[in-house]
């Protein structure tokens, strides 16, 4: 099949799915063609099938807003018309299913797409609840071919907001457990803690609905009763709030703020506890990639999170904002290696088990042949 994949170019965990999809479909033979005003995170190497297309931004002095939505409309009539795209999967559904829409009527007498729309998160929890959004994102989830959402729980979300009447697919997120699995680093883990310390770690982009400032709190209980060092890995708004925050609680000489980073198979491989007490999460992919390196996760029991940590087998899920008891959780796993391990060895099984790569593509590739069937 011919597929045009529509995504955020960014660390976000939408980007990273549409991504990895578009490479692993392209592995299998189908031809991808990516469609962003950059290029994304992971598609930072050649690889057969794989094509990327930019959105690019006219600029005019009457325009005081950039006019993305339209731009990319634009490309993909582009796209579409001279690749002969069969399939435009579109991933966040602001301003990508509106801008998909568009561009399938705008072709349809020439070239007809079907358009799947795959919502991720706020695009329905948050930003598509403004009155201004909130028409479009009803409208284009109406006229997209199909909807995924990537938990149960969006999926009952975007029935309670937006209340289209079609049929939602629950997707999971995935992951490649193959890539993805706990290789021992000794010298990195001595570079990090050289007195033998526990390493904690989270992962973001660090926007509010994280709650890094959490984090560091947590960390703040645990460090009292278990030498350990935190790893803070993502950058974003709430970086400055974290650091200060450290100082304050006189515990910065044990966090390391580490910015973006390519390579978290080696840094989720020498940690002990992931931590994620965001306040709004779909799913928590980077709870998973986590997991599939046989690190348990301690988070807050919101929104997808409970669907990817099983509590009390491979990580604890608590009260949003229960500082204490996450902390709590933490030490009860440190303090017990036999315990550690049984969670590590079930947070692995589950996300090989559940959330696998090649059990999940598969369900993406059945979708758009029923779509395309006559
Ligand atoms: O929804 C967002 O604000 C952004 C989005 C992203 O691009 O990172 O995150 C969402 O999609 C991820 C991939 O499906 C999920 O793992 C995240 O839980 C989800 N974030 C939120 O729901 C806040």
């Amino acid at each position: 099949m011919k597929i045009g994949i529509v995504c955020y170019p960014t660390y976000g965990g939408s980007g990273i799915v549409a991504t990895e999809l578009g490479l692993n479909l392209a592995k299998k033979g189908h031809e991808i063609h990516f469609i962003s005003y950059a290029l994304p995170a992971r598609l930072n190497k050649f690889q057969p099938n794989v094509f990327f297309h930019d959105v690019e931004m006219p600029h005019y002095p009457l325009f005081e807003f950039h006019l993305y939505t339209l731009a990319l409309v634009g490309k993909i009539i582009d796209v579409a018309k001279y690749e002969k795209i069969d399939i435009l999967h579109v991933h966040y559904a602001i301003p990508h299913a509106i801008s998909g829409y568009l561009a399938s009527q705008i072709l349809e007498k020439e070239h007809k797409v079907k358009l799947v729309t795959t919502l991720h998160g706020t695009d329905i929890t948050l930003i598509g609840l403004e009155p201004s959004f909130h028409p479009i994102v009803k409208f284009s989830l109406e006229h997209s071919d199909k909807i995924t959402a990537v938990s149960g729980y969006l999926k009952e979300k975007t029935i309670q907001h937006f209340d289209t009447g079609k049929e939602i697919e629950v997707i999971p997120n995935f992951v490649d457990t193959k890539v993805y699995k706990r290789i021992d680093y000794p010298e990195l883990r001595k570079n990090i803690a050289p007195d033998k310390e526990k390493i904690l770690i989270h992962v973001s982009n660090f926007r509010k609905v994280k709650r890094v400032c959490d984090v560091v709190k947590i960390f703040a209980e645990v460090i009292a009763y278990v030498p350990s060092k935190l790893l803070l890995v993502g950058d974003g708004p709430e970086s400055s709030a974290a650091e200060k925050l450290a100082k304050e609680l006189g515990i910065s000489q044990h966090v390391n703020f580490l910015g973006k980073q390519t390579s978290l198979i080696e840094l989720l491989s020498v940690s002990d506890i992931f931590l994620l007490p965001s306040q709004s999460e779909s799913f928590g992919l980077s709870a998973l990639e986590a997991m599939s390196c046989g690190v348990p996760v301690i988070g807050s029991n919101i929104g997808g999170i409970p669907e990817v940590v099983e509590h009390n087998e491979s990580g604890y899920v608590a009260e949003l904002g229960d500082i204490n008891r996450m902390a709590k959780y933490i030490l009860e796993l440190l303090n017990k290696p036999k315990k550690w391990e049984s969670f590590s060895q079930a947070a692995r099984k589950r996300a090989v088990e559940l959330f696998n790569i090649d059990l999940i593509v598969p369900k993406y590739e059945n979708l758009y042949r029923e779509l395309l069937e006559p």
